[in-house]
């Protein structure tokens, strides 16, 4: 029997466009479907991927500082969290909070209100005083909101480095976009990878598992399932760089052969030369010196950075 697959626009239009550049890209916000969370839960506890466990021995051992320079000389504030994902590294700072008698109010900020629904849950379980107040919508949106009845100091949490993800030149944008829904004496709790020996960078992005190659063909696959196409994904390779100059660690899926793809969903062919690279994600690393000069151009004051024993990653915290 035929069957028709119901087509979102939004998703047709953003891979085609990002497939129609030159050179051709997909949008590394597209890996995250249920199979790309579960791939990133296990990108996340492998051995190779330093980030994850770098950032939680930051938050672990530096928890009391981190409130301290969090409440300044204020008597409380509203937590704001941008992409809180399952929450692990958050809970760890959340009871330090609660058990220090904090007043505060923890507001993730998603998209998805099943994201926040499972979040809250998770969140209380581990914290069951936790004042928690979920905000359902698009990120600048919701920030505008809250700014506009400014009634407490502001911290915004944005953890993980997915400020990598946006690259150099949108990430910086990105930042400043923030920064201008901020009031003057908010603060910035943000999660940078550092520039580091290179292959240890590039490891993370090549684990011998497999299991990142199966996070980047996972696209692929998604495509499959939402667009009807008939991508066959042993005839792509993952290939991972990173340039130690820039900081850019780029992903690809390189066409091992010419072929011809079909999107039968939104009668859409691709054509590929054999060895025709498809870029899907940045992972932008940084210097401290690209830090500063980040927060600089957003608009922000450095307050302290903290990092891992083996300065591998920091949590800089920045003030507007
Ligand atoms: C979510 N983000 C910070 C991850 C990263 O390291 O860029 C996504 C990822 N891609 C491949 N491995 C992990």
């Amino acid at each position: 029997m035929e069957h028709t697959i119901e087509v979102n626009k939004t998703f047709a239009k953003d891979v085609v466009n990002a497939l129609n550049q030159t050179p051709k890209q997909l949008p590394s916000m597209y890996f995250y479907n249920a199979e790309g969370d579960r791939l990133f839960q296990k990108i996340m506890a492998l051995d190779e991927y330093y980030l994850t466990r770098a950032e939680m021995e930051i938050v672990k051992s530096h928890r009391a500082e981190i409130l301290k320079s969090f409440l300044g000389g204020d008597a409380n504030f509203r937590l704001v969290e941008l992409g809180a994902g399952d929450g692990t590294k958050t809970k760890v700072l959340l009871e330090h909070f609660v058990n220090e008698g904090t007043d505060f109010v923890y507001s993730p900020i998603d998209i998805s209100q099943s994201v926040l629904n499972q979040l809250e849950e998770g969140v209380l379980k581990a914290v069951p005083n936790l004042k928690i107040d979920c905000i359902q919508g698009d990120y600048f949106k919701a920030l505008s909101e809250l700014n506009s009845n400014h009634l407490q100091k502001e911290v915004l949490l944005f953890l993980g480095s997915t400020i990598g993800n946006f690259g150099l030149e949108a990430g910086k944008n990105f930042l400043k976009e923030l920064s201008n829904n901020l009031s003057s004496g908010d603060m910035l709790f943000i999660g940078f990878d550092l520039m580091k020996d290179p292959r240890v960078v590039l490891a993370a992005y090549d684990d011998r598992e497999g299991v990142t190659r199966d996070f980047n063909l996972n696209l692929l696959k998604r495509i499959n399932d939402e667009l009807d196409a008939d991508f066959d994904v042993d005839k792509f390779q993952h290939y991972p760089t990173y340039n130690p100059i820039t900081g850019e660690t780029k992903s690809y899926l390189v066409s091992r052969e010419a072929q011809q793809v079909h999107f039968k969903a939104i009668d859409y062919t691709l054509e590929l030369k054999q060895w025709e690279a498809i870029h899907t994600e940045v992972s932008q690393k940084y210097s401290f010196q690209m830090i500063e000069e980040f927060a600089q151009y957003a608009g922000f004051k450095i307050v302290r950075h903290f990092t891992d024993s083996k300065e591998l990653f920091v949590d800089s915290l920045w003030e507007k």
